[in-house]
């Protein structure tokens, strides 16, 4: 389904007054309002291809109708999420979830709604009906050196289908790992890893990156061979200069202090991007910023703050990619509520005065330091948000405009009630 141009004016119509309202408040508190506006113009968000439909738990999954039966219909679901937020314009594909049958018509295809391709996802997690060995035990910690061999070619060959579409990085999610004490070698699956990821690295194109993702549990409960920041930040120092880490933001322990890990990572150059969900528990994979938005906010301020140290561009030298999977909710407006809250974490961390943060950071005034972050924290921004979607072309409410356009009930009637998209 595509929403025309009208159909946004229209609904943008009912709800201009009262926004342009709302902005002029914000815009007069902000100093280079226009710069802010521009950069989240620029700010495009990845949307995982695996997140299209509802997701499920071990216990069930409960489909809302109308999920893309194909890889055009998902592209078709992104590029209509974009048409409404403008801030969605690349997609995350997951191999062998989503194979392009035909590259050059699915990249046309994507190109017709403004999306690119960012990072391709291998998966060694699962084995596939034809797959000759079992990854049962792992793959690229394998104690079989035939079982790693059939990792590392698969990694390979999800690196030609991202060439063909104009990805320009891989990323790396290994469920690796043992559930009781006794069962690995620490170091020998470590070697065993690295030395796997190291023939996957020789096999990457000069301009491509690779991330290594880690995660603290699950499906592993024991232990996990990329089980948090500091070995994934082991490998890809030992890798070589395209390899980064991956920030999963549902992968740590309790209580990890994500931020102080983003700002390290980002100091040593070895942060590659993100996987924005929320959790509350594991990895829960809910929506961002629905269970800790102040935590979001806090890693927005050290990304913007570690970015401006190193002169990086914020739309383009990180990944920044939801990784998200919907069991009650309209998977569309559960992204739709994802983008919406990355961009104002994004938008208030821009507009923390930085100069008077450094001064109490520099006098130990940590009262004055804590209002100057949650003035910015409690500033609605969402005025500068919109604007920047009416400026980008898209909708003020992007919620509001999907259900006054009925799009899930055009989708049901369109795909079925029963169909069910590939994915977690
Ligand atoms: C693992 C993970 C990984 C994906 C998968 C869909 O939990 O976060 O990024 O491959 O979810
Ligand atoms: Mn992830």
């Amino acid at each position: 389904m595509v929403l025309r141009k009208e159909q946004l004016e229209k609904n943008n119509e009912a709800n201009l007054s009262k926004h342009e309202k709302s902005y002029d408040f914000i815009s007069g508190q902000i100093d280079d309002v226009d710069e802010v506006i521009k950069k989240l113009i620029d700010f495009q968000v990845a949307i995982p291809s695996w997140a299209l439909g509802t997701g499920g738990t071990r216990f069930g999954r409960f489909p809302s109708g109308g999920e893309p039966r194909s890889l055009e219909e998902k592209i078709e679901d992104i590029g209509l999420l974009h048409s409404l937020n403008g801030s969605s314009g690349a997609i995350s594909l997951h191999i062998p979830w989503d194979i392009p049958k035909d590259a050059e018509s699915i990249k046309k295809l994507a190109v017709q709604y403004g999306l690119r391709f960012d990072a391709i996802n291998s998966n060694t997690f699962q084995d596939q009906p034809d797959q000759k060995l079992s990854y049962k035990f792992g793959s690229m910690q394998h104690v079989d050196r035939a079982v790693r061999k059939q990792a590392i070619d698969h990694n390979i060959e999800v690196i030609k289908y991202g060439k063909e579409l104009g990805s320009k990085s891989l990323t790396v999610w290994l469920s690796d790992g043992s559930c009781f004490p006794g069962q690995l070698n620490f170091r020998t699956a470590f070697q065993n890893t690295l030395e796997s990821l190291q023939e996957v690295y020789k096999a990457l194109p000069g301009d491509w990156k690779i991330f290594v993702e880690y995660k603290a549990f699950e499906p592993n409960f024991y232990s996990m061979s990329v089980g948090d920041w500091g070995q994934s930040l082991l490998y890809s120092s030992k890798l070589g200069p395209q390899a980064y880490t991956l920030v999963d933001l549902g992968h740590h322990l309790a209580n990890a202090n994500i931020e102080l890990i983003v700002s390290l990572l980002l100091m040593e150059g070895k942060l590659g991007g993100f996987h924005f969900n929320d959790s509350k528990y594991g990895d829960d994979d809910l929506t961002v910023g629905s269970i800790k938005p102040y935590q979001l906010f806090l890693i927005f301020n050290e990304l913007v703050e570690g970015m401006n140290a190193k002169n990086m561009n914020h739309a383009n030298d990180l990944a920044w990619m939801i990784d998200a999977s919907h069991n009650v909710k309209d998977p569309l407006e559960d992204l739709l509520q994802s983008v919406e809250a990355i961009m104002i974490a994004y938008a208030q961390s821009l507009i923390i005065d930085r100069k008077k943060l450094v001064d109490a950071q520099n006098n130990n005034d940590v009262v004055t330091a804590q209002e100057i972050l949650q003035q910015a924290y409690r500033t609605d921004v969402r005025a500068l948000v919109a604007e920047a979607r009416l400026r980008a072309g898209g909708a003020l409410h992007p919620l509001t405009t999907y259900r006054n356009e009925k799009v899930r009930e055009n989708l049901i009637k369109e795909r079925g009630s029963k169909t069910m998209a590939t994915g977690l």
